[in-house]
């Protein structure tokens, strides 16, 4: 749900007007939508690269995953990995679209360490794999761009934690 939606249905559950709060609050939603759609466009067009370069990079730093008898071991197992990198990819550009962690937190968050676990995954490799993609993402924005784009990153870190 957008925050526009969010308080809409907020207010119309006490049958009131959109509060100061909630009309500033939608005020910076649209006053930096332009900014979001930028991120969410260069996060879009750069997906491939970012999910390869940041796998290369956490296999090269966490070789134990991808050897025998780690979790990514194998052709079929390191593209589930990088699947998985890309599907977080794909969530952080919803959390930028929407101004919001929301969609991140529902769809990639919420059980996320059971899962992990019952599937024998490293977690925080998992969030190393994040990290590599913030860090390849966010260096080819400038700096405002990169402040914002990388706060969903750090929220989606910061949960795997
Ligand atoms: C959009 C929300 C969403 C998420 C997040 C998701 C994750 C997800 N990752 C899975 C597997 C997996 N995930 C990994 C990932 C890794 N292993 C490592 O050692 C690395 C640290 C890491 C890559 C960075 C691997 C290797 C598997 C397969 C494990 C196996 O089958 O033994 C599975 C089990 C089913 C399957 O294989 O598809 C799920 C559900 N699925 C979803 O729908």
């Amino acid at each position: 749900m957008s925050i526009v939606t969010k308080a809409i249905v907020n207010a119309d559950a006490e049958a009131r007007y959109l509060s100061p709060g909630e009309l500033d609050r939608i005020k910076s939603f649209v006053t930096t939508g332009q900014r979001r759609l930028r991120i969410a466009q260069a996060l879009t067009d750069s997906r491939e690269r970012l999910v390869k370069q940041a796998g290369d990079q956490l296999f090269q730093k966490r070789p134990d995953i991808v050897s025998p008898g780690g979790n990514a071991y194998g052709e079929e197992l390191t593209a589930t990995c990088l699947r998985d990198l890309d599907y977080y990819l794909r969530l952080i550009t919803y959390g930028v679209v929407s101004g919001d962690v929301t969609p991140i937190e529902e769809i990639g968050v919420v059980g996320v360490r059971e899962m992990y676990k019952s599937l024998g995954t490293p977690v925080d490799a998992v969030a190393e794999g994040v990290r590599a993609m913030k860090n390849a993402a966010t260096s080819m924005m400038s700096g405002e761009d990169a402040a914002e784009a990388g706060s969903y990153f750090d929220y989606l870190i910061g949960a795997m934690q």
